[in-house]
């Protein structure tokens, strides 16, 4: 078992693979997700045989099979008006700004200075407003929340200090006009020792709005004697304040425990960046990114995720 028992993958996994793409692409993964009009889009990242990653949409009827996949680049990097864009945009996450009627995706630019949190906005996934880099290097694993709070919007990211020895930790930030932001804070700190997320944890699919505060699912990172392990805990944040972490899982929810997971371009990686709730049906779909190599689905019953984070202790 790859950890607590709520996920089922999917028969037909990996969903995506580079076989699939209509041109030439070495590794299609780590996909953001949401849902247009019962359609399912997902924004995969597609890394190019140079090394270089763009951002392309796949659609689906119900989100498992027949994926129409635009046939070029939906997203290349801009380099002549982004110059941070320079190696590559990476790892999206979606959420639609109920109040702006816009989707905002965050992304990581690769920049020459390192990895930055990039923010665009779209309202079909054909045309794309750039907002530019909102966190310096290096910063990723980043999404917004889809409303304010108290008049603030906020942003999950990951920094990764140059003391990164001591861990990376997750932050939120705050911004009045999604540009220039403060408040930083600490949300949910790598563990340390034998943990399984004790050297690394980033954001990992967007928040999920529930009744009972903020869902959220994360990737923690545990280095071993191979490479690094790459599994996903949830935590539970306020509603109304969402730096407070109500809840957060001691052990690991999901991990690489099939080949298409254990084997690719970074073996022992599973990496959420896109969810999908079904309300009617209490599904939970999880798209991730397996062994940085393709893109698989797991599902879950959304209700059976909640309970078990509200049945978790509150972090010490
Ligand atoms: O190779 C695993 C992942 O490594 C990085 O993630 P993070 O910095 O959060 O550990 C990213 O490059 C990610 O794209 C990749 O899947």
């Amino acid at each position: 078992m790859d950890g607590i028992d709520l996920f089922t993958r999917f028969e037909g996994n990996p969903i995506l693979t580079p076989e699939d793409w209509p041109y030439l692409a070495n590794a299609v993964f780590n996909a953001g997700a949401v849902e247009i009009d019962g359609e399912t889009v997902l924004l995969v990242r597609v890394e190019d045989m140079r090394g270089m990653s763009h951002l392309t949409v796949a659609r689906s009827k119900d989100g498992r099979t027949n994926w129409e996949i635009d046939p070029e680049p939906t997203l290349l990097p801009d380099v002549e008006n982004h110059p941070e864009e320079i190696w590559g945009i990476e790892d999206p996450r979606i959420v639609y700004l109920e109040e702006k009627g816009i989707y905002a995706v965050t992304y990581a630019s690769f920049s020459m200075g390192g990895p930055l949190v990039s923010l665009a906005m779209t309202e079909d996934f054909k045309t794309f407003d750039r907002l530019g880099p909102i966190m310096p290097p290096e910063d990723k694993d980043a999404s917004l929340f889809p409303r304010r709070f108290n008049g603030l919007w906020a942003l999950i990211h990951r920094p990764m200090p140059s003391s990164a020895g001591e861990g990376a930790h997750i932050w939120i930030s705050f911004s009045r006009d999604l540009t220039h932001w403060g408040e930083h804070r600490i949300l949910l700190p790598a563990r340390r020792g034998g943990w399984w997320d004790a050297n690394k944890v980033g954001l990992g699919a967007q928040p999920i709005e529930t009744p009972e505060g903020w869902l959220i699912l994360y990737h923690g990172v545990r280095v071993t004697a191979s490479g690094s392990l790459y599994r996903v805990g949830a935590a539970l944040l306020d509603l109304e304040n969402p730096s407070r972490v109500l809840r957060r899982t001691d052990q690991w929810i999901f991990g690489p425990r099939e080949p298409y997971e254990r084997t690719g371009d970074v073996p022992g990686v599973t990496f959420p960046c896109g969810v999908i709730v079904d309300r009617e049906k209490d599904e939970l779909r999880m798209y991730y990114g397996a062994a940085d190599s393709t893109v698989a689905l797991a599902t879950a019953k959304f209700s059976e995720v909640l309970d078990y984070v509200l049945s978790c202790p509150e972090p010490r």
